[in-house]
């Protein structure tokens, strides 16, 4: 992972964009749902009762905001653990010249849905972060086009005939990720305990550190070294 993350970040921190963090939340939050089809986890509300599920419940602080660049947390299991992709697709819509949300995180393996909610003809154009174009379609109103990321990268978003249209779509292969809201704060429920390498992103800046997580309640400090 330490390849594609260095090329990411080195790029562009316009894909950090702090207004995104509610829609990204959204996301993880369906990432982690209490719907997954494996032995092990409980159908319960693990979320709710978190030291009776046998999952763990985070809540951590990252850096907070700096401008328009919030903070990302990613989980890498040490274990190879199953956490299914969510059934929900997240939608990338075009409204107001504008794509909405600008900032999508998803998993390796998702499908995305490109919508157009407005009267005008746009394109959804999406390069890899080498600049090499990965689909180019025209979207009318109503329009509706799935496209699944099997590659982990970061890849910006265009409109070709509305050069002010951008947004980002950061593709990750680990099953945990979230991103933390301006303060820093964040949460990740119904996590597998086990070891996990924690990846903090905020911009340029990059830090990794082990971690235990057990059962129950775990607190993550990720401000400091
Ligand atoms: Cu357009």
């Amino acid at each position: 992972m330490l390849a594609w993350l260095r090329r990411i970040f080195a790029v562009d921190g316009r894909c950090l964009t702090g207004a995104l963090a509610a829609a990204f939340s959204l996301l993880v939050t369906a990432a982690c749902g209490t719907e997954a089809p494996v032995e092990s986890m409980p159908a319960s509300s693990a979320a709710a009762e978190p030291t009776d599920s046998g999952l763990a419940h985070l809540v951590g602080t990252a850096p907070p905001a700096n401008g328009v660049v919030v903070s990302i947390v990613l989980l890498d299991p040490h274990a190879e653990i199953d956490v299914p992709l969510p059934d929900e697709l997240p939608v990338l819509d075009q409204y107001g010249r504008a794509f909405n949300p600008e900032f999508l995180l998803v998993r390796r393996g998702q499908t995305v849905r490109f919508t157009n909610s407005e009267d005008d003809l746009h394109t959804v154009h999406v390069k890899d972060s080498a600049g090499e174009s990965v689909f180019n379609i025209a979207t009318l109103f109503g329009s509706s086009y799935e496209f699944t990321f099997d590659q982990e990268d970061s890849y910006d978003v265009i409109c070709n005939t509305h050069t002010e249209m951008f947004a980002n779509i950061l593709v990750v292969d680990t099953p945990y990720a979230v991103v933390a809201d301006r303060d820093g704060a964040f949460t990740l429920p119904d996590v597998i305990p086990g070891t996990y390498t924690v990846t903090m992103l905020n911009g340029k800046n990059r830090r990794d550190r082990e971690v235990e997580i057990v059962a129950g309640r775990n607190e993550l400090d990720l401000t400091g070294q």
